[in-house]
């Protein structure tokens, strides 16, 4: 790996937002691929942040952290990750589900789609399922993230606040984050599963066009 991209990794298990900021500006500079920054430097570490945790390494603190360096890095490779001249491909609300906090996955899809053309409308983290169905009308497509499994469930609940209010119909409900498969989108009556956020891109295209 080259070693600025070691060092945003080290940062952002550290938790070090400010070197985190610099040194992704400073990758970008030396003409390291954006996406390289973001899979490479960012999202493996804050697998390994998850792998810390779970075996008693890591805290909370240290999540929260970890996180918020994870989320300094984010911004600044934002306006990097827009494909070049890309026309409005659509209206997507996206959102975390009710009682889910984690927003770093969803904010990721969120930056993916906007930077493939479509229209990004973030309703945050802990989302009402009626929160969604008030805002249906609005968009072409709705996108969960849950990344608890207590939290999954309230995807399903989501996509029966659609059908109670009318408005399953109207738009393309598309499903992602760690517990989530594609049998339990399937299972749920979801349009789509993605793992990641290229793939949520992708996927979410190929619901349109169709
Ligand atoms: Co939490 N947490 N956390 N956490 N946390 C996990 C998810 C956990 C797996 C850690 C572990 O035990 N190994 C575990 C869940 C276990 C389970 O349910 N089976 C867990 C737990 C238990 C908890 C708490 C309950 C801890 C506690 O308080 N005791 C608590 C719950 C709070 C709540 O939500 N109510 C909690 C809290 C937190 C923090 C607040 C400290 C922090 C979140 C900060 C934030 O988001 N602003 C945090 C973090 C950072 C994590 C880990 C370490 C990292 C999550 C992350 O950001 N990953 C996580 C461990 C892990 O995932 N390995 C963990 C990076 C991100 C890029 O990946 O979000 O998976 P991810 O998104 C991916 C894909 O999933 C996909 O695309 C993204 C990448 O391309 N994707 C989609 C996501 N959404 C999608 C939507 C799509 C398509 C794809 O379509 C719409």
């Amino acid at each position: 790996m080259e070693p600025i991209l070691q060092e945003i990794y080290d940062g952002i298990l550290n938790g070090e937002a400010k070197s985190v900021e610099t040194k992704v500006q400073a990758a970008l500079q030396k003409g390291i691929k954006p996406k390289d920054i973001l899979d490479q430097g960012m999202v493996s570490a804050m697998a390994e942040v998850g792998r810390r945790f779970e075996n008693g390494e890591y805290f909370v603190p240290e999540m929260l952290i970890s996180a918020r360096a994870m989320q300094t890095g984010m911004t600044v490779l934002k306006p990097h990750l827009k494909e070049a001249n890309v026309a409005s491909s659509g209206k997507v609300a996206i959102g975390t589900v009710k009682g889910d906090l984690h927003d770093i996955g969803k904010n990721l899809v969120g930056m993916m789609l906007e930077g493939a053309g479509f229209d990004i409308m973030d309703l945050g983290t802990d989302v009402d399922p009626e929160k969604f169905a008030s805002v249906a009308d609005q968009v072409d497509v709705i996108a969960l993230s849950a990344l608890l499994t207590t939290t999954m469930p309230n995807m399903k609940v989501t996509i029966e606040a659609l059908q109670r209010n009318g408005k399953r119909g109207k738009v393309k409900v598309v499903i992602g984050g760690a517990p989530v498969t594609d049998a339990y989108a399937q299972q749920i009556g979801a349009d789509g599963y993605a793992p990641d956020a290229s793939r949520a891109v992708s996927v979410t295209k190929a619901l349109l066009a169709k």
